[in-house]
């Protein structure tokens, strides 16, 4: 029988679609899943002379060529540890063993010590864009050794999303890089929609827009600096009708926000490696406080929210949606330079080199943040790769800038509306603390030292400090 050039494991709904891609490319795969009677059926429907299965792990690996790559697409977490220790007996030195599952990033440089010890390569591959992206194209954020990364190369650049012709797919660095570049995509992922929600919650609750309007306005938006995946399906979203009752569907969706883990250790990994991320921590805390559902009841009944603002004259309402959209694309700016800063303190940690603009450039399609915008943010990186903070950059201080004041009344606006918006306050605390020369933290010090004698350094001259506050 014809040995495979490729092995995936886990045929839920990644493993699948990632598998029927790699057919589709006439990369021959060769499948496998813990549960026999899934890999049947998948073959059934799926099976061709580019796609095969296997029942039987022994049986899976003698029928790869050597040196074997090995896709694993099971659940992360233990899964994965369990799945490497079936798989070891049936291995050889140089073999490939690839984690496309989101997995936690400091296991994945456990996994690649421990198997790079038996001369097997571990290669942690973030994955973004879903399902679809799986299918057709997606994301992809190989970790591990330059070795591994050669002998995958063609593969995965056949299998990944293409933008402007190429591949999404660039080696980003040994051990977890991989993993931790698709974690803080992820972080990225929940400031952009969180930032996007809030700008909902102004149209709706201030300016009292209906579903078509708005739907109408964030395809005007779709259009310009703020084209994204994330905008367009918002659109989309505004124009679909509940088939039940007729209302829009968004109305009739509980709002308690769901997480499976990435964001929150976006926010774990920054608060280690002491980078502030507060508009990323903010969507994850925000989705935390939506599902404190019975809670926030509880409070709207006794708390109240404030009266609803009267309607807006037509030029008055013409300047809020402007500010509106320089509010969302400054936002914006400040959550991918976090998280930016972000990759930049963990590559110095981890001893990385992250390249930032390929990383830019793989975001541009396949998966969820794709945007126009990363092509500014790659050639900017490109220009200039070591820039310290995106904010720092010519182009987009100017833009920040010239936002600013609209971003400061569309948070006050929503502020004294009591139209809650986290992302965008956050992102503006950001950006107004990042520019202050001279913070309150000098009172934060003198504190400190007054009750710890934790000592301060003064600003005019050298050395290390001790004050006896009470003393006259
Ligand atoms: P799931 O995360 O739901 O995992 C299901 C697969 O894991 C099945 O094939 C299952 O086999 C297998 N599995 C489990 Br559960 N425990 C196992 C074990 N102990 N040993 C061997 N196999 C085991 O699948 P998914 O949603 O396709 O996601 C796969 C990976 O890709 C995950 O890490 C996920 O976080 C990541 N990811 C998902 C998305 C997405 O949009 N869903 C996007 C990007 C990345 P069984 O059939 O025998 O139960």
């Amino acid at each position: 029988m014809k040995q495979a050039s490729m092995g995936l494991i886990g045929l839920a709904v990644m493993g699948a679609n990632l598998a029927r891609n790699l057919a589709r490319n006439k990369i021959h795969t060769l499948v496998y899943n813990r549960t026999a009677s899934k890999t049947e059926a998948f073959l059934q429907q799926f099976g061709n002379e580019y796609l095969t299965g296997s029942t039987d792990l022994a049986d899976f690996c003698a029928r790869l060529t050597k040196p074997r790559r090995i896709l694993l697409m099971v659940k992360a977490g233990e899964p994965v540890d369990q799945m490497i220790a079936q798989l070891l007996p049936h291995l050889s030195p140089e073999d490939i063993v690839i984690d496309g599952g989101n997995s936690f990033y400091q296991d994945t440089r456990r996994r690649t010590k421990e198997l790079e010890a038996r001369g097997i390569h571990f290669v942690g591959m973030g994955i973004s864009g879903g399902e679809e992206g799986a299918l057709h194209g997606p994301s992809l954020m190989p970790g591990g050794s330059d070795a591994s990364y050669e002998a995958l190369e063609p593969i995965l650049q056949a299998i990944a999303a293409k933008a402007e012709g190429g591949p999404c797919v660039a080696h980003i660095g040994p051990d977890g890089a991989g993993h931790y570049v698709k974690m803080v995509h992820n972080g990225i992922e929940y400031a952009d929609m969180q930032l996007i929600a809030d700008v909902y919650s102004i149209m709706k609750n201030v300016l009292r827009m209906d579903h078509q309007e708005m739907k109408a306005l964030w395809e005007e938006w779709g259009r310009g600096r703020l084209s994204s995946y994330l905008v367009d399906i918002t659109a989309k979203i505004m124009d679909r009708r509940d088939e039940k009752t007729g209302r829009p569907l968004l109305e009739c969706v509980l709002d308690e926000a769901g997480q499976k883990g990435t964001g929150k250790w976006t926010g774990m990994s920054a608060l280690d490696l002491g980078v502030p991320v507060p508009t990323i921590a903010e969507a994850v805390f925000a989705r935390c406080l939506s599902s404190c559902r019975p809670m926030r009841l509880k409070a709207s009944r006794i708390l109240g929210t404030e009266a609803v603002p009267e309607p807006f004259s037509l030029d008055r309402k013409k300047q809020v949606l402007e500010d509106l959209e320089n509010a969302l694309y400054a936002s914006k700016i400040c959550a991918y330079a976090q998280g930016f800063a972000l990759m930049a303190a963990a590559a110095e940690e981890y001893h990385w080199t992250l390249h930032f603009p390929d990383i830019a450039k793989i975001w541009r399609n396949g998966c969820i943040i794709r945007a126009a915008f990363l092509n500014t943010l790659s050639d900017i990186y490109s220009r200039n790769p070591g820039l310290e903070n995106l904010i720092l950059d010519d182009h987009f201080s100017r833009l920040l800038k010239e936002a600013r004041p609209g971003w400061g009344r569309t948070v006050s606006l929503a502020q004294a509306a009591g139209t809650a918006v986290p992302g965008l306050a956050s992102a503006l605390e950001y950006f107004d603390m990042c520019r202050t020369e001279y913070t309150s933290a000098n009172l934060i010090q003198a504190q400190r030292d007054f009750f710890g004698a934790h000592t301060y350094r003064r600003r005019d001259e050298d050395g290390v400090f001790h004050t006896e506050w009470e003393k006259a």
